[in-house]
């Protein structure tokens, strides 16, 4: 079973016209099943729209009916329901599902009449949180007991490491040869719905557009198909991800999961929204979950999860990848942020320079470091590792001070860098938030200080081009995005991951293709 999850678009339309049009969508987009949620039809009329959704259905249909109860929008009597759910079968749906707590009732209801060529899916929904690993298993007991062709259980992720426990429940499923559909819903409950294929599930749910969910933490089925490339998904196919709260920003499942298909990788690489780092480290050990690009605010605890971490990184306090190491299961902890800033900086002024030097272009330059937090950090340790002559300026002064002392720096105050210009050629590097979407009308320094700089660089990469960068590249100053940090710091990962070359172009044409 492990590797041929369905993927079921659940419809939600007011109208069986709609439902129809959407249905036909499903199917052009690659779905297998679609589900009628009757419950969502404004005016219901059982016979009638039965018959006509049914018989006109391009994919195999799983008919609900769900009430309010069970978080539904049903709120009539269940004698309606089951009525209708026996049509549904007399007019050959694939699939019906009814609530546990009334399936008896409604088996009673069928007496003999139960349709072979129909499955039965018996559902549980739980919104409030996800049982014990116990609790899951008898209440899969329970389903299987009163009839069930398929076992569907979904619950709700107060925390990523909760959907472990969902995974354990459909491996034993698996090798128990029960069919099951087992769900995790919320945002922290995603990887439920993505790495069903690899733990055994039967079928997993997505939208046609964000908006039409049934329930919470639904992907689309273009995220699901293209992105997370569900369809190649097996059971040792390796899973990778950022992890980090929040992380629905990130590009990196679209840049790392393209690269991955580029170059025929069998791994899979998901938004991780993780509260607690150790723990999810702990819960996901398996050699399966193999790294993890980091991002705030876990920086700092993945250099402390780390068994053991590259010097650079643990100079800088920071670890932006993790790599269980496949020999030993030991956890290794890298920063490409560092060499993905730097050397982009080093790119782009000896491009502009148009010499080509043995040493670092930053040589003994003036590099000033605006901010003193992670990418701070990494900035000033890289910009020092090259003989520049490091500033640092902060808000809070004292940070500034400490990263100046630490890599051997000058720090300076905000307001002194606005007339800071010992000499020309400086560099700016700017790595605080400020002019990050959606404050883009915020700059950390004024345009009339950026006359200074020789190069200006930013390394928010939302928007790509910031108020700083714009009012620089307005003085003719020579700019730096983070888009080409976070590309650079991502080839490093991608070659850690792998030990496959990075496919640059590729990678560059997949983040061009999001702006
Ligand atoms: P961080 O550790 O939280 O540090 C934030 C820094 O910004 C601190 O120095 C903080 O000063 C300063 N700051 C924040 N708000 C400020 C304000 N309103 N006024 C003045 N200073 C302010 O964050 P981080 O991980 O270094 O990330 C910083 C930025 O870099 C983010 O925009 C992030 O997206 C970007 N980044 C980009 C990439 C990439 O690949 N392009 C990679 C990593 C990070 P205090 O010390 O006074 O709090
Ligand atoms: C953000 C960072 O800060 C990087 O260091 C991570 C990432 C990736 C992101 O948003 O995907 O490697």
């Amino acid at each position: 079973m492990a590797g041929v999850s369905l993927v079921c678009v659940p419809l939600v339309a007011k109208s069986v016209e709609q439902m129809l049009s959407e249905m036909a969508t499903a199917k052009v987009r690659g779905a297998d099943v679609v589900e009628i949620r009757l419950d969502h039809l404004a005016s219901f009329e059982p016979r009638r729209d039965l018959d006509l959704l049914l018989r006109n259905r391009p994919l195999p249909a799983l008919v609900t009916y769900r009430p309010k109860w069970e978080g539904g929008e049903y709120e009539g009597d269940d004698g309606r329901r089951f009525e209708a759910l026996f049509l549904a079968m007399e007019f050959g749906a694939d699939y019906v599902d009814i609530e546990l707590k009334v399936a008896q009732e409604f088996l009673d209801y069928l007496s003999g009449k139960r349709q072979d060529r129909t499955k039965l899916i018996v559902s549980s929904h739980n919104y409030q949180s996800t049982p014990s690993t116990e609790d899951l298993s008898s209440l899969v007991a329970r389903i299987q007991a009163v009839g069930a062709d398929i076992v569907k259980i979904a619950t709700t992720a107060v925390d990523i490491v909760d959907v472990a426990r969902m995974f354990e429940v459909m491996v034993h499923c698996q090798e128990q040869q029960v069919p099951m559909i087992g769900l995790v819903m919320g945002e922290r409950g995603l990887i439920s719905r993505i790495l069903c294929p690899k733990f055994g599930g039967y079928l997993t749910f997505a939208t046609l557009s964000v908006g039409k969910e049934s329930a919470p933490g639904q992907p689309t089925l273009s995220d699901l198909l293209d992105i997370y490339n569900i369809k190649q998904i097996r059971a040792d196919t390796k899973v990778y991800g950022i992890v980090g709260k929040p992380v629905g920003h990130s590009k990196g499942p679209i840049l790392h999961g393209a690269a991955f298909r580029s170059v025929g990788y069998d791994a899979v690489y998901l938004p991780l929204l993780v509260d607690d780092f150790a723990s999810f480290l702990h819960t996901y050990s398996s050699p399966d979950f193999a790294g993890f690009s980091v991002t705030m605010p876990h920086k700092e605890a993945a250099l402390a999860c780390s068994d053991e971490v590259d010097p650079i990184a643990k100079y800088i306090g920071a670890v932006n990848t993790l790599i269980k190491r496949p020999s030993d299961g030991k956890l290794i902890g890298y920063n490409t942020d560092y060499t993905g800033a730097i050397s982009a900086i080093e790119t782009t002024l000896q491009g502009s320079s148009g010499k080509v030097s043995a040493g670092s272009p930053l040589a003994d330059k003036v590099f000033v470091v605006l901010g003193a937090g992670g990418a701070g950090k990494a900035l000033a340790y890289g910009a020092k590792e090259k003989g520049a002559r490091v500033v640092i300026a902060n808000r809070t002064y004292e940070r500034a001070k400490e990263l100046a002392n630490l890599v051997g720096g000058q720090p300076i105050s905000l307001a002194d860098l606005e007339n800071f210009h010992p000499e020309e050629g400086m560099i700016l590097a700017n790595t605080t938030s400020i002019g990050m979407h959606p404050n883009i009308h915020d700059t950390p320094l004024s345009k009339q200080a950026l006359k200074s700089y020789a190069l200006v660089f930013d390394a928010i990469y939302n928007p790509v081009v910031t108020r700083l960068l714009r009012e620089a590249e307005e003085l003719g100053v020579t700019i730096v995005t983070g888009m080409e940090m976070f590309i650079r710091q991502a080839m490093g990962q991608f070659e850690l991951f792998t030990g496959l070359p990075a496919p640059e172009k590729l990678m560059r044409d997949t983040l061009l293709s999001m702006q």
